[in-house]
């Protein structure tokens, strides 16, 4: 494992859920904190030397915790060291064109290369696709994902105040790949940003409207200036209308389903850890099954939804946004990225 931040440890924790892992060393240019997470999981080797790690070791993955500017010069070393399993941390790089590179550079070197993008399993949100998938609020028209948090969030990761584009890569990372996960691909989106809180120097709030390829309007929001009575850190709150109700999740991880004869209400139940911070419960449980979708696919007995080819899609998104915040015009999809 390569960075031992704030994410580290919980990352960790959740491969520490599954059988037949083993975690063999980590690097980190400040040693002592890689010395402490070693120690903490018992972990045989550290190193403040990525080249002498992936020299010494012998590796079936990697994955890349480090700092969102060196994702693509760990992804390329590793290729270069014959490493053929990467799993890179949202978001995937710092441009639009470092993650067309990265991608394509996994890609002709013959390398699976996975994205840690963890909020489209959150119980919460896996339960809410099962319900719309049901098909008992009939065929989707409108939706509705948002984000509303006052949380701290700087107190746990100050480097986050320093981007110059903020909450569309931090948080717009999850809730618009949720948005693909649950209602497909975008055909058309428009996107204002403002920065409210202050000495941050990135955009802490966006809101994005959007055309989906199957006609759906869908409104997101995201921001960490709102003081809400029920805020949404660590998950999403979505409201999907159909032809025959709605589906609500919301505050307490409840997913409420109204049809005419009534509404459902359910409170979708996971397990805590003693590494998982209580803040992020549900944000850190939903690692475990990520990782487990995508050691499925390094071992071919199943398939990952996270492949960096499909979250490129997200990282479309994200960069589209920013996009239309800075000329103020809507968005084309389809043409995006080819100019
Ligand atoms: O970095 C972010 C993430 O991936 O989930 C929440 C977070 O820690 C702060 O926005």
């Amino acid at each position: 494992m390569f960075g031992c931040g704030f994410w580290a440890k919980f990352q960790i924790g959740a491969w520490t859920e599954i059988e037949g892992v083993e975690l063999v060393a980590l690097y980190n240019r400040t040693l002592s904190k890689a010395k402490a997470l070693a120690e903490m999981y018992g972990v045989p080797a550290v190193y403040d030397d990525a080249e002498e790690l992936l020299r010494k070791e012998d590796l079936d993955f990697i994955e890349i915790i480090t700092d969102v500017d060196t994702h693509e010069h760990f992804t390329s070393l590793a290729v270069n060291h014959g490493i053929k399993n990467i799993i890179c941390q949202k978001p995937m790089a710092p441009s639009f064109i470092a993650a067309k590179r990265m991608v394509t550079l996994c890609k002709n070197s013959g390398v699976n290369f996975y994205i840690h993008e963890n909020y489209r399993w959150q119980a919460p949100i896996r339960r809410f696709k099962e319900i719309l998938d049901s098909g008992i609020i009939g065929r989707p028209f409108k939706a509705r994902v948002s984000f509303l948090s006052g949380f701290p969030v700087f107190e746990n990761q100050p480097f986050l105040a320093e981007l110059n584009q903020f909450i569309i890569t931090d948080m717009g990372s999850h809730i618009l790949d949720v948005t693909r996960f649950l209602f497909g691909e975008v055909k058309t989106l428009w996107c204002q940003t403002r920065s409210i809180s202050p000495g941050i120097k990135g955009e802490d709030l966006a809101v994005v409207m959007m055309e989906m390829k199957n006609n759906m309007p869908v409104y997101t929001e995201m921001s960490y200036a709102s003081i809400m009575e029920h805020d949404s850190f660590s998950t999403v709150y979505i409201m999907a209308e159909g032809e025959k109700g709605s589906i609500y999740l919301g505050p307490g991880f409840e997913i409420r389903t109204t049809t005419r004869k009534g509404t459902q209400s359910e409170v979708v139940k996971f397990p805590s850890y003693p590494w998982a911070d209580p803040d992020y419960i549900v944000n850190h449980e939903s690692g475990i099954p990520l990782n487990r979708n995508i050691l499925t696919d390094m071992l071919h007995s199943g398939k990952a939804e996270n492949t960096g080819e499909d979250n490129f899609n997200t990282v479309r998104l994200v960069w589209a946004c920013y996009k239309s915040a800075a000329n103020g015009k809507p968005v084309d999809m389809d043409a995006f990225g080819s100019d």
